[in-house]
Parts: structure tokens; C-alpha cells; sequence
């Protein structure tokens, strides 16, 4: 696969975590639907992903963000998710820094708008104050109270849920949430993850847990949590994760915690907020809302040399 020269992209901060969109230089994917071309991009353009997202041009914490042509008529966009390891189905952050930045481009006007993930069709709405509501795909607790055994720090119980990512979520557990404590929520996540594919504790059909998401008290008492979120790779979520604040709540409905229209203020390891409610959809499933706010960073060119030997990223 031949890299592009020059990436056209635009980077924004969603409540602290990166997004990049590409708008231009990407791969052509040809048509058909969402989910062959993620199929395609997976299998001959995966350099271009790695190039985007990892260093020398972008680190581990970016998700990028490549925007496509929808297939229905009435939709704004196509996107497809990806980050430093590989793609994700659907992005909470990233799809309000994607608005963000079409808005900033002068692309798109205050309204609802029907963007397109390869797990399904999400709403935005990019209020007048700057911030975007996404109402995310149908969500749903799929196990509860899963009890999981990690080598070097013992035993953990945690619900298994969608968001339009795989999660397993923990609401009891030692360790304070706080930035300070990185390092030490980094390990433990990270050693979860690493238990739960061991052990064969997976999502439906045999999906990957791939998100480890840790909750707490919040910070702040105007909020209903704190949570701190291992990504796929090896980099946790500056922002409260959207799709993992949609598994949250779908958790919560099913525990009869949260009915629909309530609010659920999730506050992230840095203690910026999401705020989130559901409605009910068919089978138990929720379809959640999350509200936050995006920035613009950098507008910007990566430029890809022939002979750069990093033109596909440094791959650790
Ligand atoms: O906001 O859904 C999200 C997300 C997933 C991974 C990083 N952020």
C-alpha cells in the first residue's frame, strides 16, 4: 500500500481527549457499506492508519476519525473510527469533535445531524452553545456481576455491556481515581483485559472486551460518577467515554437505577463531564444520549516522504 503524501486532517479535544478527522488524503474504500470498507481499511490501508495515529505524527491517545461519503441520502457523514491498534465501532468523543470540526468548517449548521458508524446510524445535534448531543446506538448490559481472577491483583467482579464498544465495567475495587494515579490504573486495567481474553470472557458472538472501565465517587457532587477508561491500546480516556458512559447507563437501566429522561452526569479521570440519559428501545436495550463539548486544536497537513522510514508510525 502506497501512502499518501499529504493528510489533510483537523484535530479537536472532546472534554480532553483527541480526535483527528481526516478530510482528505485517505484511503478511497470504494463503495458499499460501512462495514466493507472498514473491512477494506483494515486490510490494505492499515498503514495509513498507524501513520495518522501513532508517533512521530500523533500518539497513542489520538482517534482518528475517517470521513466518508454516507450511503443514505438524508445522513451528514460516514466515519469510521481508529486509533493507535486498530478501529472502533462506534466513538462517543470523537463523534462530537467530528461535528465540531464540520461545524468549524462551516459544513454543517446548528440541528440534528445523521452521521454513519459502521455499527450502526447515530444523531447529533450541534446546539447553539457549541455543544453536541449524540444519541448513541441500542445499548445493552449483555452479563452481570462476572467475577474475573488477575493474576498479581485478585479478583474483580464487573458487568459486560455494549455502547457501541465491548466494556466491562467495576464499580468496586480499591484504587482512587484521580490523574496522579495513572500509572497505577493503567496496570490494573490493563492486567483485566489481559485476564478477561485469557479466561475466554468475551462479549456476544466471541467480541473482544477490548474497554476496562473503572468507576468511582465523583469529584464533583453536582455529578453521579467518576470513571477512568482503558482504551483498546495502552492509553486511557481523557474524556468520560461516551460509548462507555452509554454502557454505564444501559447497566444502570437494567438494575432499575436510572429510567428514561433521568439525567447521569459522568465526570472522567479528569473531571470533565458528559451528561446522559436513555430511552427505552426494544429487548431491554437503551438507546442513551450523551452531551459535551468539543475544541479545536490544529488544522493541519502530515506529510508523508517516500523515504521516511516512520511514514507508517513507530510501532512499539
Ligand atoms: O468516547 O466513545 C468514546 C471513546 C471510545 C474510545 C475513546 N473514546
Amino acid at each position: 500500500m502506497a501512502l499518501p503524501k499529504m493528510v489533510h486532517v483537523v484535530d479537536s479535544h472532546t472534554e480532553g481527549e483527541p480526535t483527528r478527522v481526516v478530510l482528505s488524503g485517505g484511503p478511497d474504500l470504494g463503495t458499499g457499506s460501512l462495514v466493507e470498507r472498514l473491512q477494506r481499511f483494515r486490510e490494505e490501508y492499515d498503514g495509513f492508519r498507524s501513520g495518522v495515529i501513532c508517533e512521530p505524527r500523533g500518539s497513542e491517545v489520538v482517534v482518528g476519525a475517517l470521513l466518508l461519503e454516507p450511503e443514505q441520502a438524508d445522513a451528514t457523514a460516514a466515519v469510521i473510527y481508529f486509533n493507535d491498534v486498530g478501529y472502533l465501532g462506534m466513538c462517543g468523543h470523537g463523534t462530537i469533535g467530528l461535528v465540531t470540526t464540520l461545524a468549524h468548517l462551516g459544513r454543517i449548521k446548528p440541528g440534528a445531524h445523521k452521521i454513519e458508524t459502521p455499527v450502526g446510524t447515530v444523531s447529533a445535534c450541534l446546539h447553539d452553545d457549541g455543544s453536541v448531543t449524540v444519541q448513541n446506538v441500542p445499548s445493552r448490559r449483555y452479563r452481570s456481576a462476572v467475577p474475573v481472577e488477575v493474576p498479581g491483583y485478585g479478583s474483580f467482579t464487573g458487568d459486560i455491556a455494549w455502547g457501541g464498544n465491548w466494556f466491562f465495567l467495576i464499580g468496586e475495587h480499591p484504587y482512587e481515581i484521580k490523574a496522579t494515579n495513572r500509572e497505577q490504573l493503567l496496570a490494573v486495567t490493563t492486567a483485566i483485559r489481559t485476564a478477561l481474553r485469557d479466561q475466554g470472557i468475551m462479549g456476544e458472538d466471541g467480541a473482544e472486551i477490548d474497554h476496562i472501565e473503572l468507576f468511582s465517587k465523583p469529584g464533583d457532587a453536582a455529578n453521579s460518577s467518576r470513571n477512568f477508561v482503558l482504551c483498546p491500546g495502552a492509553a486511557f480516556d481523557r474524556s468520560p467515554c461516551g460509548t462507555g458512559t452509554s454502557a454505564k447507563m444501559a447497566c444502570l437501566y437494567a438494575d432499575g437505577k436510572l429510567a428514561p429522561g433521568d439525567t447521569w452526569r459522568q465526570e472522567s479521570v479528569l473531571g470533565t463531564v458528559f451528561q446522559g440519559t436513555v430511552v427505552e428501545a426494544e429487548s431491554g436495550q437503551v438507546i442513551p444520549s450523551i452531551r459535551g463539548r468539543a475544541w479545536i486544536t490544529a488544522e493541519s497537513k502530515l506529510l508523508f516522504a517516500d523515504d521516511d522510514p516512520f511514514a507508517r508510525g513507530i510501532l512499539f
